[in-house]
């Protein structure tokens, strides 16, 4: 049997947790088009006949500007130790600069082999493919260069054999129908944060966290906070619209990951600078 970590290490929005549920054949972790969507280290578990692939999904790469930054960075730089290999991953359609050659330096010191994902080449002609493929080789001594589509599945099983290969002898880290490290709570919790995402703009994505209250048989009670009044009044809509969507889009995915009929009772809170409030993050598990 073949074992072991590899973390993911990439800007914000270039594409990880998307690659790791196309990796892992599931849903493990939420995606946005805003950046800074992953706060936590999340494990997602991909297993084969004979190997078992433990992929640790990350935040990106950012300069800390509060105490919520600050721990997501700390989570970064603490995930890349004990690890057997780094998955660096690249947004093929942006300019691979400043910002991913800050992350090269960082990861290419670590001492284990770092592979290359260059990410998003749906829709991209060979030749932008084919330059920034260019790009990408002159940051460092990689293992190996995949140009792979999350989205579409494009190159992935390709890149997981790469990284299986990588893997040194070992046990199973988690039982065989693991898929993720985070509990159904914080699965929960993810899945109506991802909905709220998608429906608000601006400063207010940044500014939600969310947190299950209560699970039962048949009730699952969540509250959302965000900072201000104002921020609450958009998140809840006009005549409750916001928060309704919100349901109406997560219950779904939550009824399959519990396996049963649930009612899903969406509350919203403010919490002035609950990103500055060591004690709430502490709860939050960030
Ligand atoms: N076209 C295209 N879009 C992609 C692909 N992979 C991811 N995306 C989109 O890129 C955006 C960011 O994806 P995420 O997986 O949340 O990115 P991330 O790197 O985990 O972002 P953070 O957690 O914020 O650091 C989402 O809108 C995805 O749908 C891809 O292969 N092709
Ligand atoms: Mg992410």
């Amino acid at each position: 049997m073949r074992s072991g970590f590899v973390a993911l290490a990439g800007r914000p929005n270039v594409g990880k947790s998307t690659l790791v549920n196309t990796l892992c054949g599931g849903k493990v972790a939420i995606v946005s088009d805003k950046p800074q969507t992953t706060r936590r280290r999340i494990f997602g578990i991909a297993n084969g006949d004979d190997w078992q692939l433990v992929l640790a999904d990350l935040p990106g790469f950012q300069r800390p500007r509060d105490p919520l930054t600050e721990r997501m960075q700390r989570t970064v730089d603490q995930s890349l130790e004990e690890i057997e290999a780094i998955l660096f991953v690249l947004d093929a359609r942006e300019r691979i600069g400043a910002g991913d050659r800050y992350i090269a330096q960082c990861v290419f010191s670590l001492g284990v082999p770092v592979v290359i994902a260059l990410n998003k080449v749906d829709q991209l002609k060979p030749g932008h493919i084919a330059s920034q493929m260019q790009t990408a080789a002159e940051l460092g001594d990689f293992r190996a260069l995949h140009p792979v589509s999350a989205k579409t599945g494009d190159g992935v099983a390709e890149l997981r054999e790469e990284l299986v290969e990588l893997l040194p002898e070992g046990p199973a880290y988690f039982p065989a129908e693991q898929t993720t490290s985070l509990s159904l709570e914080e699965q929960i919790a993810e899945l109506v944060r991802e909905k709220a995402l998608q429906l608000t703009r601006e400063e207010v994505p940044h500014a939600i966290t969310v947190e299950v209250d209560e699970l039962t048989e048949k009730v699952a009670r969540v509250i959302l906070y965000v900072e201000t009044d104002s921020q609450k009044q958009i998140l809840v809509g006009k005549g409750g619209a916001v928060i309704k969507e919100i349901g109406v889009r997560a219950r779904p995915e939550i009824e399959h990951l519990l396996g049963r009929r649930t009612f899903l009772e969406l509350q919203v809170k403010a919490r002035p600078r609950w990103r500055r409030d060591e004690a709430m993050l502490e709860r939050l598990g960030l």
